[in-house]
């Protein structure tokens, strides 16, 4: 796609995904997240692997990654080839001023919190639209389909509305790259990131929700604010 062709939040994502390419460097390991933004880190690896040999693997979050990445000629391991992940750029739904996030409106949250855990650094690129003075969700929760009516039970005991999330195109819950389903939970009020996050993953047939609040310490944000990407760390 042109420049030209860009809508005002498509390049802000732009800016914030060509700069978040930078701090790639020769020979990482590094993870792949899923969503329209880091699809612009994705498509600037491949100038530099074309115009400076930049030499890197790739481990996918997403089978729709995975595919982006062979149309784009990143090499691609899988993790259980992976020694280490120097680096994970991903995307977010929001993030707070303590870089705290909700993910998973691409339903693909469960392989990048286990990317985001395994990674030195996470890197999360986002126009501004996705800032926040607090995260309010909806949270996306991945579960086990055999689980469904229990963590709904849990999660309306626990205050808030639990929303099975819909296939779009297809009749039917939308099935995660795992197999499994996907809620999308409105807490009724406001909450504690880290507490909210640690009380929906005890749940038993939850695999993971989308509050990465664990994760801020190794965090660095990029911002592709209209005057030029802001990194925040
Ligand atoms: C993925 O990217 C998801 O966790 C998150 O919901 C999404 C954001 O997509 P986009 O960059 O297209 O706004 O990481």
């Amino acid at each position: 796609m042109s420049n030209i062709e860009l809508s005002p939040q498509e390049k802000a994502k732009q800016r914030a995904g060509f700069k978040a390419a930078e701090y790639v460097k020769d020979g990482m390991t590094i993870g792949l997240g899923t969503g329209s933004t880091v699809a612009f880190t994705m498509a600037r690896l491949k100038e530099r692997i074309r115009d400076e040999s930049l030499t890197i693997r790739g481990v996918p979050t997403s089978i729709q990654t995975l595919i982006r990445a062979g149309e784009l000629g990143i090499p691609i391991i899988g993790l259980e080839q992976a020694e280490k992940i120097n680096l994970t750029i991903d995307g977010a739904d929001q993030i707070d001023p303590q870089l705290r996030l909700i993910k998973g409106r691409g339903a693909a949250h469960v392989r990048e919190r286990i990317l985001a855990d395994i990674s030195d650094r996470l890197i999360i690129v986002a126009d501004p639209t996705k800032l926040c003075t607090e995260l309010t969700g909806p949270v996306p929760i991945e579960i086990i389909p055999f689980a469904l009516s229990h963590v709904q039970n849990v999660l309306i005991k626990m205050g808030g509305n639990p929303v099975l999330r819909d296939g779009v195109k297809k009749d039917g819950p939308v099935i995660s790259d795992n197999g499994n389903i996907i809620l999308d939970y409105h807490p009724a009020q406001k909450y504690n990131p880290m507490d909210l996050e640690t009380a929906i993953n005890m749940i038993p047939g939850v695999v993971c929700c989308g509050i990465f609040a664990e994760f801020s310490e190794k965090t660095t944000v990029i911002i592709g604010e209209e005057e030029g990407p802001r990194v925040i760390s």
